[in-house]
């Protein structure tokens, strides 16, 4: 299905043949822009990027690279292809046809997932704004603002489904979406991971790694939705969503390797006086920002969750896929719970532990990057292995918010707590030297001296090619 570039609103929903909210959109438009001058990447709104822009929505040759200013990006409105006959594949309305229309007894519930979903997606730009001052390459530069737009680009997505089906409130909630700030007292963005700084580049590799995942996880469990619009939305955000977290895995892999090529040089593991990363450093911003991600699947048992499926709005990861009822009146499902300074596992109802069932399949997906990372240390015959901290380690949200558990899943009082603490998260004196470490880096092919060289570069081009014109 080709996207309409002649359009003021590039898309591929005919959006010429919907006066009302071609209007409604092209009001949101200049706010949307407003927005991005003020909190998108700063200093860099007229340099010309390497970026790639969707062409069609097809599985294959979606991509378009060139040169562009990412004020002039052309964000649009892009859903996958309509699959003919598709149902309801879940919950109590299972075999009804899929929905074109908002159900009505389930508008407030719906509004809500949709504008959850889309208020994380200005967040990590409003977080990242600051990183292309610090970049380590003009390669990094390029993939930081390619996620930047693709952000921005989701959020019209979720601004599209706002004002095509949620009529007034619907636009209410388009604006406030570009009104709340990442990180502001009076104005926050919605969930936890997204009110915290990404002040430095590792930060940004981990962000990618872990945050952008919980997106993949939960995109996929919306393209799974019974609100047709929805899924085909989420079905073409999830393919934007791979370079994501790309650019996580292989960012962390490259401090990594750098870290190695160090210690293997200097024969040491304290890297500081070589100004690289030290690998126990790796180490804690992993627990940090695996533990604050695992916080955006909710609560271990939620009603919430629960009610999202049965009224066939939030399916299950590869909900299609799974040999069972897609009831789940009666099922149940392992849930690992705090008790007298241990845990236990518990059968839980399967409807209410849903937000469970996703971090497990997140949490594996989480363990297939570490393993690949500690490849890469094994590889320089390196004796460290890199590993998730416990599920419940240093959680906000769900059964184990206020209890002190270590990585490795010891029960620990609050005077442990804090005399262990600096080993288990970034210290003030490890952000502080990371941060001190953040010297951009602007020659076309050369990196920092605290990162490794990519395998390869963007698009086929080579890795000193000027991604990046400054
Ligand atoms: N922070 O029933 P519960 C992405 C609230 S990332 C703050 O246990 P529920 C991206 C909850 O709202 C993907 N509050 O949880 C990545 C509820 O409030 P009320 C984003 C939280 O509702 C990188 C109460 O606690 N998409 O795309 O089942 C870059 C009890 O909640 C948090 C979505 O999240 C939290 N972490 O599940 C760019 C999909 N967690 O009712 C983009 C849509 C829970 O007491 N969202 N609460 O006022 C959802 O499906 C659900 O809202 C959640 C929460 C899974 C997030
Ligand atoms: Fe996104
Ligand atoms: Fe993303």
């Amino acid at each position: 299905m080709a996207i309409d570039y002649a359009e003021r609103i590039p898309n591929n929903v005919n959006l010429a043949d919907n006066r009302r909210l071609q209007r409604a959109l092209e009001s949101w438009q200049p706010k949307f822009q407003d927005w991005w001058m003020e909190m998108g990447p700063e200093g860099f709104q007229a340099n010309e990027i390497y970026l790639r822009t969707a062409v069609s929505v097809d599985s294959d040759g979606w991509a378009h690279f060139d040169f562009v200013k990412m004020p002039e990006y052309r964000w649009g409105i892009f859903l996958a292809e309509p699959e003919a006959d598709r149902a309801v594949n879940f919950g109590q309305h299972m075999g009804d046809p899929a929905w074109q229309e908002v159900p009505g007894e389930y508008r407030g519930m719906l509004r809500r997932i949709i504008v959850t979903q889309g208020d994380t997606e200005p967040a990590s730009v409003e977080q990242q704004r600051q990183l292309g001052r610090t970049s380590p390459s003009l390669y990094d530069l390029r993939n930081l603002f390619q996620v930047n737009v693709e952000e921005g680009r989701h959020l019209w997505a979720m601004v599209y489904l706002l004002d095509a089906h949620f009529g007034r409130d619907g636009r209410e909630e388009a604006e406030a979406l570009l009104m709340r700030r990442s990180g502001d007292a009076d104005k926050p963005r919605i969930l936890g991971a997204f009110n915290e700084a990404t002040p430095d580049w590792l930060s940004f590799y981990m962000f990618t790694y872990f945050t952008d995942r919980d997106g993949r996880f939960q995109l996929a469990s919306l393209a799974e939705s019974g609100f047709d619009p929805l899924s085909r939305t989420c079905r073409f955000m999830l393919t934007e969503e791979a370079h994501h977290m790309f650019v996580g895995e292989t960012g962390v892999g490259r401090v990594a390797q750098r870290s190695c090529e160090l210690m293997n040089e200097h024969d040491t593991d304290d890297l500081r006086p070589h100004g690289g990363i030290d690998l126990a450093i790796l180490q804690k911003y992993i627990n940090f920002h695996f533990s604050v991600s695992l916080d955006l699947f909710g609560g271990e048992l939620s009603t919430n969750a629960a009610n999202y499926f049965t009224s066939g709005l939030k399916g299950r990861f590869r909900e299609i896929q799974i040999d069972d009822d897609h009831v789940l009146s009666d099922g149940t499902y392992r849930v690992i719970e705090p008790a007298q300074n241990a845990f236990t596992e518990t059968d839980a109802p399967a409807l209410t532990s849903l937000n469970e069932r996703l971090r497990d399949a997140y949490i594996a997906d989480c363990q297939r990057g570490l393993d690949r990372w500690n490849k890469v240390i094994a590889q320089h015959d390196i004796d460290f292995t890199f590993a998730l901290p416990h599920r419940a380690f240093h959680r906000a949200i769900g059964l184990f918010s206020g209890l002190r558990i270590s990585p490795a899943g010891e029960v620990v009082t609050q005077d442990e707590w804090d005399r262990r603490v600096d080993d288990w998260l970034p210290s003030d004196q490890d952000r502080a030297y990371v941060r001190s470490l953040m010297e951009p880096v602007t020659s076309p092919g050369l990196m920092a001296n605290w990162i490794a060289a990519p395998a390869r570069g963007i698009n086929g081009q080579p890795i000193e090619f000027e991604y990046t014109k400054l």
